[in-house]
């Protein structure tokens, strides 16, 4: 490859990218210092995403700015947040965590007690499942947590069923009977005995290196790696073992997706709640510098395997992926392409991830998609569009 072109990949290796110099070679360092190096040029998309909504801005948060995706890591004060029922406040040492219902030995945990245990990382790609359904498009961030892994806390409760609640301190109008009864619901989540015990599965007290910010769910936040946003309880208070299936609102009412199906030659609708993450991918920026221009992008929810990206319709292009960070599949993967002499004036630029058990991202026109009533799990194929002078 010629030196220009290991130039231009610079640009997108982003800060730390050391894993990449394996894949592109000796890159010059000053790229690699700054998210766009002297002498480049960020584009910004004609389809700006809309400002948050008044009637959301309680509970949305800072949403990606994608023109500004340029390293593996979102910073922590750049990072989305969604709060349905407003943030709690919590003394760190005033709180405590207690594993309770249907177990054999009820326990209980200070922060200090969950921070003396074993310490777990992991990098993970957190969306929440409303990203690009609605309005909104920047729901989405990579950051690095650390928590102590929540299985061999739960199976020393000795766990007697089935199903794991995980309560939140946060709580909202219940919105039972009509009128509404004056009670409140807390926000919670369930998750089946098998599910939560998964080897993954933290109770997550840092993120990126610093103690989870209360917007995250300080002190302590369950995370879910491989699950959608709505799974990673923050300001995490108790989990409960039941003997049934919860049904909260973030499980029954809210986070349910409807889609349209034809059985036994009759339409329907079919009601599933949100859960693990799906294969995503999407342009992130369009980046000029001296050699030419360059697409960059992320992809997400899956071992990714390669993304193909098009411009203006046409045929897909390969990308190459960029060589940072885990293979575990929790963590997006950057890629790009150098988009040789575009021609002046409008484009549009789409991608389309596969991941490694060959699955691909649907298309707006796949069934899976369009058949959807609901906004919830937009995990369809995304379209930019880019004005080049
Ligand atoms: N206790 C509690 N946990 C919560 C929420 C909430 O409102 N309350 N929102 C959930 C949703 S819908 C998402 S998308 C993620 C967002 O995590 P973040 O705010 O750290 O980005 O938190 C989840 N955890
Ligand atoms: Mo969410």
């Amino acid at each position: 490859m010629d030196e220009r072109e290991v130039t231009r990949r610079a640009v997108l290796q982003g800060g730390a990218a050391l894993a990449g110099l394996a894949v592109f070679g000796g890159l010059p360092t000053a790229a690699l210092a700054a998210p766009v190096a002297a002498g480049y040029e960020i584009i910004p998309w004609l389809d700006q995403p809309v400002s948050v909504p008044a009637a959301l801005r309680d509970a949305v948060g800072q949403p990606l700015v994608w023109e500004e995706v340029g390293a593996q890591i979102t910073p922590s004060e750049k990072f989305f947040t969604v709060k349905h029922y407003g943030q709690p406040t919590i003394a760190g040492a005033d709180w405590r965590l207690d594993i309770s219902g249907l177990v054999g030995q009820p326990l209980s945990f200070t922060l200090e007690q969950l921070r003396a245990l074993p310490r777990q990382e992991v990098t993970f790609t957190v969306e929440c499942s409303g990203n690009h359904g609605g309005p909104l498009t920047g729901l989405v961030g990579n950051a690095t947590w650390a928590g102590t892994p929540l299985a061999p806390l739960l199976q020393a409760a000795d766990p007697q069923a089935a199903e794991v609640v995980f309560w939140g301190a946060d709580s909202g109008p219940g919105p039972v009977g009509d009128p509404p009864a004056p009670v409140v619901e807390r926000f919670a989540r369930g998750l089946s005995l098998a599910e939560a015990l998964g080897p993954d599965v933290l109770l997550c007290y840092e993120m990126n290196g610093a103690p989870l910010h209360p917007a995250h769910g300080f002190p302590v936040r369950l995370l879910v790696p491989g699950w959608y946003g709505v799974a990673n309880v923050k300001w995490l208070r108790r989990i409960e073992v039941l003997g049934t299936r919860y049904a909260g609102r973030f499980m029954g009412r809210d986070y349910v997706t409807q889609r349209k199906v034809v059985e036994d030659g009759q339409e329907s609708v079919r009601f599933t709640w949100v859960g693990r993450a799906l294969l995503k991918s999407a342009p992130a920026r369009v980046v000029r510098g001296p050699a030419g221009y360059q697409v960059e992008g992320v992809a997400w929810g899956s071992k990714i395997a390669r993304v193909e990206a098009r411009v203006d319709g046409g045929p897909w292009l390969p990308t190459f992926l960029v060589a940072e960070g885990s293979d575990t599949g929790y963590e997006w993967r950057r890629w790009g392409f150098d988009w040789v002499q575009p021609t002046a004036g409008e484009h549009t630029i789409t991608s389309r991830a596969f991941d490694t058990n060959g699955r691909l991202q649907p298309a707006p026109t796949d069934p899976v998609i369009a058949n959807k009533l609901t906004f919830w799990e937009s995990n369809g194929q995304i379209t930019r569009r880019v004005k080049i002078a």
